[in-house]
């Protein structure tokens, strides 16, 4: 699962994608190319397992980003087709919006280029239907009965598109939600929005953050404040360094963090969690996946030979301290094959393959 970051040029993606992924990966600055990584997400119930559990490493769940370059001014229809190619290939999308008044770029305003990339998105969409309902019609002519169900889907996405609403707001069924996502359509894609503030505004609200907090809820999606900049400085400090200079700002967690948790609720992901002496883990798995499909993320042989899965949750380990007194209470539950995990379960599997 992917989650792109877009946004107007120089709203702040590339300084917030060097964040998330802690600077492993080397930027390209000015190319059109998109730079990928993956972001470790932070997760203080990691560290709650830990304090029970004791281990001897903790490891993370990730998240992939894709960084997608602003199309320049006067960019022309080359930049802007390789950065609409870019959108169409990932999973939901977040849009960095400038929210900081920048002495080059002006001051800010998040209204404007919230509308102005969402026609720029719609047009694109629109041109993808009118093509797809040029080329749906020859086929039907011709008998073919799948073209006339794409026909439809498309004429109607058509209609909306044409109204400037994005496909989003439509109502879709699951097949033709999947049939949108494999025209790449932009606008149907799960949304999300980063506020990027200035530095003296981390704390607190400001009149910009807020214009884009309603914007978002507008969208049925949700929007996380924070200073990429400020961001990328601690993601480049160690663990100790990082909790002085939060300490220092007021700041009680990374904002990765409530960033990493809102693109994985957009995308429909949960975590559960494995703990043991070895290592005390995440996983992120799709919503309303079985306790078979979970143990797949873990390994296929787990998931073959899965006989039950005995969970607990991350809650019920700060209420009882360890997994001993977990069980005497009654709370240690055994799960079959059709348990539908919960987010914040931790699992013991047992299998046999
Ligand atoms: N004050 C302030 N400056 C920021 C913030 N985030 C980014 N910047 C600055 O804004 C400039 C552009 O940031 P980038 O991250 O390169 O922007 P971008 O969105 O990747 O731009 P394009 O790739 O050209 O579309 C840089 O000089 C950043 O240091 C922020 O939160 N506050
Ligand atoms: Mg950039």
């Amino acid at each position: 699962m992917e989650c792109g970051l877009i946004g107007i040029q120089g709203s702040g993606k590339t300084t917030l994608f060097q964040a998330l992924t802690a600077h492993a990966v080397e930027v390209q600055l000015g190319s059109m190319k998109p730079n990928m990584g993956v972001a470790d997400i932070p997760d203080p119930r990691l560290g709650q397992l830990a304090t029970h559990i004791p281990t001897e490493k903790i490891v993370p769940a990730t998240l992939q980003v894709v960084d997608i370059p602003g199309v320049p001014d006067g960019g022309g229809a080359s930049a802007l087709n390789a950065v609409l190619s870019s959108i169409r290939t990932v999973d939901a999308v977040c849009q960095v919006v400038r929210c900081w008044d920048d002495a080059g770029l002006g001051p800010a305003d998040p209204a404007s280029d919230i509308a102005s990339l969402e026609i720029e998105l719609v047009l694109a969409d629109l041109v993808v239907a009118e093509g797809g309902v040029d080329k749906a019609k020859r086929s039907s002519r011709s008998g073919d009965r799948d073209a006339k169900r794409r026909l439809e889907l498309l004429e109607k996405a058509h209609a909306m598109l044409s109204e400037e609403m994005p496909l989003r707001s439509g109502d879709w069924d699951e097949a033709e939600s999947a049939l949108l996502k494999s025209y790449g359509m932009i606008t149907a894609k799960p949304i999300m929005f980063v506020a990027n503030v200035g530095e003296d505004q981390v704390s607190g609200e400001s009149n910009h953050s807020r214009v884009v907090i309603d914007a978002a809820a507008d969208r049925g999606g949700v929007a996380v404040t924070l200073c990429a900049t400020i961001e990328s400085e601690i993601s480049e400090l160690d663990q100790a360094d990082r909790g002085e200079m939060l300490d220092s700002m007021g700041i009680t967690e990374p904002a990765l963090g409530a960033f990493a948790r809102a693109a994985n609720q957009l995308l429909g992901l949960t975590t559960f969690y494995t703990a043991g002496e070895k290592e005390v883990r995440a996983w992120v798995i799709t919503q309303g996946a079985t306790a078979p499909e979970a143990a797949g993320a873990i390994h296929s042989d787990i998931q073959r030979g899965f006989i039950r899965a005995e969970c607990f949750s991350v809650n019920d380990l700060e209420e009882y301290k360890t997994e001993k007194a977990i069980k005497e209470a009654g709370k240690l539950r055994s799960e079959g094959k059709s348990y539908t995990m919960q987010d914040g379960d931790v699992v013991h599997y047992l299998f046999n393959v």
